[in-house]
């Protein structure tokens, strides 16, 4: 069946989708909860999801396709992992939320800090902005300082502090600094460029006494993905040392995705503050930031800045997030994500070979970004020259052929401990189809 019969085959497989989607978005802004999922970027109506399981998700219509989303990071060990399901159902028995500390929370808290040596005391929050938001916050209490520097193409949550030059769902719809935000907030917001040192060093001969921080992606997950440099962490850790204000990693992608503990334990540089999401709440609305005693023993009630949480801790979140971190310690199960993530992208690589189709693929152990350029994609000015209407097509055909990519140049793939050989041989004869569609 050639590539026009295969879409219009697809289109019409998803009729259900279509109607609810209608109804959504009667009563949701652009019918969704969080923008990227609306598929704007990619010329697309979503597609509803029914249900996941393992490396699958099912839409309304019954269609299959191979999940390289995972919800956007948590979904490490697959959808409806048995021992997940069953431990939030017999947590759920017990009760959903008492407002009150439990056995479980201890437990989270207990795992994060012995898997982050940099991290000697953490608190729960629902979500990464959350984590962001209050980290932000602390930063700027323990050093009497406002400003906060952060990098173009990163983002951190939609707090008003970070929608500035922010990437993901920003850069995605067009909008990086988003109306609604002060001046008076925007203006507390530096921004430098990724992998460029000199321009963060520019920022601290300016301003260097007013910044309480600099919050970074130690892996850039939200402009496609984008690597480190050799030293530049390094080099944001001795700046700011130097200039007595703290280093925030926000790790909420890369916390428990890349080994057991956080992107930092691989690359060395220990932060002051780290933010975490995602994975730690295998799936459930779970954030968290921590970092020394000394810092974090100014967070209410032990100190006097603020922040709380009705739901924080919440016991089913938290038995989410213990069983699977207790799963991702078995041994090899990085090692097996790792590897399978240089088979499928050596794959795809060979595909775009074949097809003489110029791309960049950036990858990082289960991570992974493929760019519609034929530049090096190692900044933000790299990512800009992406032809994303390439990569729109591109999104189509793969999704029509049953493998969903995120539907966004700006977003980063994920594969999961789900991800079968066979998931991976399917997803390349989609890729081998789609490329031909773009002839
Ligand atoms: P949440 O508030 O969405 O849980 O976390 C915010 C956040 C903070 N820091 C980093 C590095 C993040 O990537 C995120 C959220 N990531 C996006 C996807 N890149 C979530 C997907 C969405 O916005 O729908």
């Amino acid at each position: 069946m050639d590539n026009r019969h295969i879409i219009d085959k697809h289109m019409q497989s998803r009729k259900k989708s279509q109607e609810l989607f209608s109804t959504a978005r009667h009563f949701m802004p652009g019918g969704v909860n969080s923008p990227v999922r609306a598929c704007k970027s990619v010329g697309l109506d979503p597609v509803l999801i029914q249900k996941g399981n393992g490396s699958k998700l099912y839409d309304l219509d019954g269609n299959e396709y191979i999940d390289y989303v995972c919800s956007w990071g948590p979904l490490i060990l697959g959808h409806a992992h048995p021992e997940v399901v069953a431990a939030l159902c017999q947590a759920a028995r017990q009760g959903t939320s008492f407002g009150a500390t439990c056995e479980r929370e201890i437990e989270l808290a207990r795992l994060i800090c012995e898997a982050i040596p940099s991290i000697e005391k953490v608190r729960m929050v629902s979500s990464g902005t959350e984590a962001t938001m209050s980290a932000v916050r602390l930063a700027r209490a323990y050093t009497g300082r406002d400003r906060i520097v952060k990098f173009e193409g990163c983002y951190h949550g939609h707090g008003d502090t970070f929608l500035i030059k922010a990437g993901s769902g920003l850069l995605t719809t067009g909008v990086p600094t988003s109306p609604g935000v002060p001046p008076a907030t925007a203006g507390q917001t530096l921004i430098a460029h990724y992998n460029n040192l000199d321009s963060v060093t520019e920022l601290f001969n300016q301003f260097g006494a007013e910044i309480a921080a600099v919050i970074v992606e130690p892996v850039a997950g939200n402009m496609g993905l984008v690597l480190p440099h050799k030293g530049f962490l390094e080099g944001l850790r001795r700046i700011t040392q130097s200039h007595g204000c703290l280093l925030i990693f926000d790790e909420v992608i890369t916390g428990f995705r890349l080994t057991y503990g956080a992107y930092q334990n691989i690359v060395g540089v220990e932060p002051d503050l780290t933010t975490l999401g995602k994975v730690i709440g295998g799936g459930m609305p779970v954030g968290a930031y921590g970092g020394r005693q000394e810092i974090m023993e100014n967070v209410s009630p032990e100190g006097d800045v603020y922040q709380a949480g009705t739901l924080s801790g919440n016991p089913l979140a938290m038995a989410a997030g213990v069983t699977t971190l207790t799963l991702l310690q078995h041994e090899g199960c990085y090692e097996q994500l790792d590897k399978r993530g240089a088979l499928l992208t050596n794959e795809i690589k060979e595909a775009f070979h074949r097809k003489g189709v110029s791309y960049c693929l950036n990858r990082i152990g289960s991570m992974f970004a493929l760019f519609f350029t034929e530049q090096d994609v190692v900044d933000y000015k790299a990512v800009m020259t992406c032809n994303t209407a390439l990569f729109a097509k591109f999104y189509t055909e793969l999704l029509c052929r049953g493998v969903w990519f995120p539907p966004s140049q700006y977003e980063t793939c994920f594969l999961s401990c789900a991800h079968t050989d066979s998931d991976i041989e399917k997803t390349i004869n989609a890729v081998d189809k789609a490329l031909d569609g773009l002839k």
